[in-house]
């Protein structure tokens, strides 16, 4: 068994993000199935994370939490300069972005899958509209949120190819993990089939997706994605049908 356990499960964005870096770097890890809200209410779970979220990191006695932290520890102790370099710029360029997938682009997109993925998220924005930039709640215009959002990753894209340098960082796969969820071929409207996001007015956004969906394991790391969509598809039809 791997020193290295990562508990949570691959239908989260930031869970996935950890995934596929172990994947792309060949790094072994053991993987511990913890399900929001379920077991990660318990005081086992509390215990390695006060904050009750996945994903957590245990790395011998010492265990961590929040997606973008646990991508940048592992980086460093385990060397992936290529996808988090040393030299203080171009790191700064990454935090820069990781910042903004956990602030401003994980709201956005989280408002818009959130609820469709979990009964109790779609109950909380229901009651709470207007909790603003909140995780899982906020106004009901999601998709005009998500546009603006989109509008500032195209003055990005501008500049690079990837978010942070020429090549993909931790900050690609953590902002992919939010980002490209919402592309009809991982996840659709299981009520009606219909795309979640219309990615057609960001042509730079498109091809940074296209280049993210050819990074090494994307496919496998998100085939539980498309296969819990498929799975809230059918038991919408089944629902519907009575
Ligand atoms: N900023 C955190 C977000 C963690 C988070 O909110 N994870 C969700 C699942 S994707 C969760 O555990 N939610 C707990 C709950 O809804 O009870 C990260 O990047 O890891």
């Amino acid at each position: 068994m791997s020193k290295l356990i990562l508990h949570g499960v691959p239908v989260s964005q930031p869970f996935r993000s950890v995934l596929w870096a172990t994947k792309i770097k060949g790094l072994p890890l053991t993987l511990q199935t913890a399900v929001p809200p379920k077991h990660t209410t318990t005081d086992k779970f509390k215990a390695l994370n006060p904050r009750g979220t996945i994903p957590v990191l245990e790395d011998g006695d010492f265990a961590m939490c929040e997606g973008p932290a646990i991508l940048a520890y592992l980086a460093d102790t385990h060397g992936w300069d290529d996808l988090y370099p040393r030299e203080p710029q171009q790191r700064a360029r990454v935090l820069e972005a990781l910042s903004w997938t956990v602030g401003t682009l994980r709201p956005a997109t989280s408002r818009i899958i959130g609820p469709l993925m979990r009964p109790d998220v779609a109950k909380r924005m229901a009651e709470s509209p207007g909790l603003g930039a909140s995780i899982y709640a906020g106004p009901a215009d999601s998709a005009g949120g998500l546009s603006h959002v989109l509008t500032s990753l195209e003055a990005v894209l501008e500049h690079r190819p990837f978010l942070a340098s020429a090549g993909a960082t931790i900050a690609d796969l953590s902002a992919y993990c939010e980002l490209g969820q919402l592309q009809p071929a991982l996840f659709s409207d299981p009520a009606t089939g219909l795309p979640l996001f219309d990615f057609s007015p960001f042509a730079r956004t498109t091809a940074w997706l296209d280049r993210m969906r050819a990074q090494p394991h994307h496919d496998e790391v998100h085939a539980p994605l498309r296969e819990f969509c498929l799975h809230l598809t059918k038991k919408a039809a089944k629902a519907k049908a009575g």
